[in-house]
């Protein structure tokens, strides 16, 4: 439900004017420093784009779900690791707070997570707890005014840069599934917080992870997100559906790019006198990426604007996670396949993308994590209805 059309449409050519300008000349440089500069931080700040779904209450630009698939579809056309620096603050990061946060903790947090001073991480991920998140073992025990949280998370986005963690642990430990686990707001420097060096990973350089290690972390009782324990587990599963549709969008919008180089690469490149264009094989591959992204496309504004009207979306999150990840992953090495031997090569963008994309399968929920739930879910509903 887009309010004011001209408005989003100004705003998504301001991006794409951004992501083109700005970001695209500097894609080789991030994958050679593993960071993002201050300059380009600055301009992703000076747009709003750290901001885009928190609340215009808490100096958030406040947009629907449609829209911000939209903004992420121009954001995904340049490498992840510029996306991933404003997406645990728009996701994973500040939609707890916006959706379960007190308002005071609202307060607090989101009007600096909305200007980007303040980077947000979400901490659900444990060294034996990836898939079956509610096995988590860190603990949160009660003390006198708050909460002491021992525990080791792994692979948290954005962490080196954290300010702000939201961090899942077991309040209750006689409970052991979904039910014994709250979530906590953890400022970063706290004592008893460690942020361990970045990975090393196999790409979306310059996105930095790393372990985050709790070491008897005392926390207030004003840390306790909601106010209420035992909510965590619901409250990451919400944020997951919202973020499972944007990571979704991103991978539209990288399955376009790769699709415009692919194509800008075939009408180049001569073989047996001609551009390889004009031969079928090159175009099949050409014509299945655009359909596939089409259709990745349509899936992720129609489950964006049902969001947006208030109905439950799980199913068809997942449904669009699982699809346009695995999507954009035939799009790669399809592109690749069209550069033939310069798609091997790092000169070309395609060589790191197709490594980049590999990660759209695995986090915010595996392939294999979305089939269960969108099969487990489909179940339910037949069960229920009789
Ligand atoms: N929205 C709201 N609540 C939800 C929900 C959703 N989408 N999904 C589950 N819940 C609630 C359930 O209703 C249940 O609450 P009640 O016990 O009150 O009924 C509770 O959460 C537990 O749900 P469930 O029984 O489905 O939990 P499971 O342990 O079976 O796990 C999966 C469910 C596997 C789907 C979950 O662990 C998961 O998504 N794993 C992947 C985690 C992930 O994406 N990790 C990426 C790291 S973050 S980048």
């Amino acid at each position: 439900m887009i309010r004011d059309r001209e408005a989003i449409d100004a705003f998504l050519e301001q991006i794409r004017r951004f992501v083109r300008e700005e970001l695209v000349p500097r894609e080789a440089e991030i994958s050679d420093t593993d960071r993002i500069p201050d300059d380009i931080l600055a301009g992703m700040r000076a747009l709003g784009l750290f901001g885009m779904s928190i609340p215009e209450t808490y100096d958030g630009l406040g947009m629907t779900m449609e829209e911000e698939v939209l903004a992420a579809f121009e954001l995904g056309r340049t490498s992840p690791a510029f996306r991933s620096t404003i997406g645990t603050n728009n996701g994973i990061g500040s939609q707890g707070l916006v959706m379960d946060g007190t308002e005071a903790q609202r307060r607090r947090y989101l009007p600096r997570l909305a200007s980007g001073d303040l980077i947000s991480a979400f901490a659900l991920t444990e060294p034996d707890s990836g898939s079956d998140a509610a096995s988590l073992r860190s603990t949160a025990r009660r003390v006198e005014g708050g909460w002491v949280i021992d525990g080791a998370k792994r692979y948290i986005t954005n962490a080196p840069a954290a300010g702000l963690f939201t961090v899942f642990a077991r309040t209750d430990p006689d409970r052991k599934g979904a039910a014994g686990v709250s979530a906590f707001l953890v400022e970063a420097g706290t004592p008893g917080l460690r942020v361990g060096a970045p990975d090393r990973k196999m790409g979306q350089r310059g996105a930095l992870t790393s372990d985050v290690v709790f070491e008897g972390c005392r926390v207030g009782d004003e840390a306790l997100l909601g106010g209420v324990p035992g909510m965590g587990f619901r409250t990451a599963m919400k944020v997951l559906d919202r973020g499972r549709l944007h990571i979704s969008a991103v991978c539209v919008g990288v399955a376009e790019r790769l699709i415009a180089d692919a194509l800008r690469y075939a009408l180049e490149r001569r073989q047996f006198g001609q551009p390889i264009a004009e031969f079928q094989l090159v175009q099949a591959m050409l014509a299945d990426s655009r359909a596939e992204a089409l259709a990745g496309r349509a899936m992720v504004v129609e489950t964006a604007r049902r969001k947006d009207l208030g109905e439950d979306v799980a199913t068809d999150a997942s449904c669009c996670k699982l699809f346009c990840a695995e999507m954009v992953g035939r799009v790669a090495d399809r592109a690749v396949q069209v550069h033939g031997g310069a798609g091997y090569m790092q000169d070309y963008a395609v060589e790191r993308f197709y490594r980049d994309v590999r990660l759209f399968r695995i986090y915010e929920g595996t392939t294999q994590i979305q089939q269960l739930v969108i099969a487990r879910n489909m179940i339910r509903e037949a069960k229920a209805t009789g």
